[in-house]
């Protein structure tokens, strides 16, 4: 037992409880209770990802529901891994652990009233359980540890309708859900609700150790609460790039679920309002006309709003020390111009910051051969160069790419081109490059900035 896994015994007390419980209450002989659970602590990497290697491809959680059935006996059939490499955005990968391969899990639906016969594999090297939010059923009988090798199955009744979580809880749940064994299953009620756009949100926190490339748990930042991703569908700011489309004025219906572990959500929609939320998805609990609702690590909730005009409508949690970290997506109503296009309402409350009469300048689209050829690169929240240099009256060819997990952009405040149009890039989503061509006429120092973060991320260009 290395210190890591003293380090969670002593941080989870229920550990021997639920180990001798589960034993107990499955009837395990005392070989199968010795079943060793690894003490790899979670620092355990998968084969195929070791630390340092290259992070696996990802493919954006679909975040579509998935249709229910019409039978009345329901199966759902779960496989424990502990072998499921998963990208967390384009540079960090991670040794995640799931069910049925995917992190958050596949999405779970059915129908009030329905009989649920739930059979869950452990394919695991370690032990692992299931527990459904869903489901009134004795933890001691069905929420406890299936060795690797074994399977086990049960059956319960779906009698509340809403949005629930489910997970492994075997200790420490800690470690489990943080690596990634939840998902979320949704009890649609008797009577439907009004039809809808809906889609499945599961924030949830990662905590892989610092660096690039595949990386390690760090269980010091698990027990601290310290993510260095909170993310929606299990990848940073995945729906920036692609939102989540509705049409204006139509009913948009949001099923989110808070895996945690450990963090609460302060879920809001950037220039909407909730006409209905529903804690815990049960449809007798409306509350009306909400700007931001708390989901509780291992609760849910469903949300409801339309939106009237068409446009871009960020979806976040509040807690604003985290939404940078990955928490970050998009709604978009209608077919409004592409992100690049658009500006944030940050930026027109930005003061400019620069006095500098403005020069003239000219916005060329060609890049002419003697350009002056310049580099930027955005991370969270700098710029790589703050110092900028140019020659008057020669093209400038400004590159801009955002290494960061935020969106931002590059403006020279203040400065317009021969069509009046600002000199700046588009608001870059992660990853993101951007080429700009301008001509700077008159010599002078001029302000640049971020308009996303204009306090942090500023600096100068001097034309010569
Ligand atoms: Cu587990």
């Amino acid at each position: 037992m290395d210190w890591h896994r003293r380090k969670f015994l002593s941080l989870a007390g229920l550990t021997s409880f639920s180990a001798v419980a589960a034993a107990c209450a499955k009837g395990f002989s005392s070989k199968d209770y010795r079943t060793p659970v690894p003490s790899s602590g979670g620092a355990g990497v998968p084969p195929g990802a070791a630390a340092g290697g290259p992070v696996p491809p990802h493919q954006v959680y679909d975040a579509h529901l998935p249709q229910v059935g019409p039978e009345s006996v329901k199966q759902l059939v779960l496989e424990a891994r502990d072998d499921t490499a998963i990208a967390l955005d384009n540079e960090v990968g991670y040794p995640g652990w799931s069910f049925n391969g995917t992190i958050p899990a596949p999405v779970l639906r059915v129908r009030q009233g329905d009989t649920v016969q739930t059979t869950v594999t452990n394919r695991g090297s370690q032990g692992h359980s299931i527990d459904f939010h869903a489901a009134q059923t004795p933890w001691n009988q069905y929420y406890q540890l299936i060795v690797p090798g074994d399977s086990f199955s049960f059956t319960w009744t779906a009698n509340h309708p809403g949005v629930f979580m489910y997970h492994c809880g075997t200790a420490p749940v800690l470690h489990h859900i943080a690596n990634g064994m939840y998902g979320a299953i949704i009890v649609d009620p008797i009577t439907p609700m009004r039809p809808a756009r809906e889609y499945v949100l599961v924030q949830s926190e990662f905590y892989p150790s610092a660096g690039t490339g595949m990386r390690t748990a760090d269980m010091d930042k698990m027990a601290a609460g310290d993510p260095r991703y909170v993310v929606f569908n299990g990848y940073a700011n995945q729906y920036q790039a692609a939102p989540l489309a509705a049409n204006p004025g139509e009913l948009i219906r949001l099923y989110m679920v808070n895996a945690g572990p450990t963090l609460f959500s302060a879920f809001h929609v950037i220039g909407a309002l909730f006409e209905s939320v529903y804690p815990s998805g049960s449809p007798e609990s409306a509350l009306r006309w909400l700007q931001t609702w708390t989901v509780a690590p291992g609760d849910g909730a469903i949300f409801e709003l339309t939106i009237p005009d068409e446009g871009l409508y960020p979806f976040v949690t509040h807690s604003f020390a985290y939404t940078g970290r990955g928490a970050l997506g998009l709604i978009r109503v209608g077919n409004p111009p592409p992100l690049n296009a658009a500006k944030l309402p940050e930026a027109a409350a930005t003061p400019a910051a620069s006095k500098a009469t403005a020069a003239p300048v000219t916005a060329t689209a060609a890049v002419p051969a003697a350009a002056q050829a310049m580099q930027q690169t955005t991370t969270d929240n700098k710029f790589s160069a703050t110092q900028m240099t140019a020659q008057a009256g020669k093209p400038i060819t400004l590159t801009v790419t955002n290494k960061g997990q935020a969106i931002h952009n590059w403006n020279l405040v203040g400065q317009t081109g021969a069509e009046g149009t600002a000199i700046k890039t588009g608001l870059l989503n992660p990853g993101e490059t951007q080429t700009i061509t301008f001509t700077m006429t008159k010599p002078g120092t001029y302000s640049f900035q971020c308009d996303v973060h204009p306090a942090e991320m500023k600096g100068t260009l001097t034309v010569k």
